[in-house]
């Protein structure tokens, strides 16, 4: 199974490149591609492993840099800028600050940062795609989409991967650790110098999100979710009704009000069969096909603003699959096709 699945995704992604069209006709394509707004892509890298409890997500843009991110949105009809990494300080460097948010105000400070980055690349008409890090940066990539269609008076959708329900204040963390709190401060719930981000909360209103891959919560943190009226695909229900279906009603979720909507991939969300190289690997997530499946309708949805993959972590990795794997759903969400 594992192999046959890492052969197929080889062979989808090397096909094109064996049959890939003269250089004039790429460029005429690209150049064609560039009147349709949203044919811009701007990658930016947050190299942050301070939100959670294991070393090695830090390394996580560069791994996905190195599995060819750019080169292949480029193949795909993109005009790529890689706007480089955020700055952000190592543990050596930083304080832990309180026990029950650890590392929030040097996270803040970058989640800041990428805001402004991905504020001035969606205004601009362009759609960024965030590379983490762990998931706390997600804080920076919604709000910075979140800020600019909110000045124009409108709101977005969030689509939230992930094995964990992300909604932990620093009162139910079991850990402090931050990277179980981005979707609780997103919402509105939690530290208030993340929650008050870009001056404006929330940045998602709970009928415009939606959770799925959910398989593993903690306790203190059940309750938020159920309160928050977000709507929440845990494995059973997409056990139950199949990705398909899955998709469609969160899409439907998503869009419906508000002007498209971010995708926030952790990728421990996917099984670890799949994406072994994430620091708290559940079992039994999604599996390849249903991952690449939810991107795919994503895509067709054409209402996809912007994109994080996070969680990666090289250091648990093996030979990159896992950062090849998520350079493949980056496509799928920007709309590669089997055929
Ligand atoms: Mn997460």
């Amino acid at each position: 199974m594992k192999t046959s699945q890492k052969t197929s995704q080889k062979s989808r992604q090397k096909s094109p490149r064996r049959s890939a069209a003269p250089p004039v006709r790429a460029r005429a394509a690209k150049a064609a591609a560039a009147h349709e707004p949203g044919h811009e892509v701007d990658l930016f890298g947050v190299p942050m492993d301070l939100g959670g409890a294991r070393r090695g997500t830090d390394m996580g843009p560069s791994a996905i840099r190195i599995a060819g991110i750019e080169e292949k949105l480029e193949h795909l009809g993109y005009d790529v800028v890689d706007g480089g990494d955020i700055h952000v300080e190592s543990r050596e460097t930083t304080k832990v600050g309180d026990a029950t948010a650890r590392y929030s105000r040097e996270i803040a400070r970058c989640c800041d940062q990428l805001r402004r980055k991905v504020h001035a690349s969606v205004a601009k008409g362009h759609r960024p795609v965030v590379l983490g890090g762990d998931h706390s940066v997600a804080m920076g990539s919604v709000a910075g989409v979140a800020e600019h269609f909110r000045s124009r008076g409108e709101s977005i959708g969030l689509i939230w991967v992930d094995a964990h329900g992300d909604m932990n204040s620093p009162a139910t963390s079991p850990t402090g650790n931050v990277h179980g709190m981005p979707l609780g401060v997103l919402l509105g719930y939690g530290t208030s110098e993340l929650v008050k981000l870009g001056g404006f909360a929330p940045k998602v209103k709970p009928e415009h999100t939606a959770l799925i891959g959910i398989r593993d919560l903690d306790s203190g943190e059940k309750d938020l979710i159920k309160k928050s009226g977000a709507l929440v695909f845990t494995m059973k229900e997409v056990d139950q009704f199949g990705m398909s279906e899955v998709a469609r009603r969160a899409l439907e979720r998503v869009t419906y009000g508000t002007a498209g909507f971010h995708l926030s991939v952790d990728l421990d969300g996917v099984d670890p069969m799949v994406a072994p190289g994430v620091a708290t690997a559940v079992n039994g997530g999604l599996n390849f096909r249903e991952t690449h499946l939810l991107m795919e309708l994503a895509a067709d949805s054409k209402k996809m603003l912007s994109m994080d993959v996070v969680e990666l972590n090289p250091v648990l990795d093996t030979r990159n699959r896992t950062a090849e794997f998520a350079v493949g759903l980056v496509l799928s969400a920007f709309g590669r096709r089997i055929l």
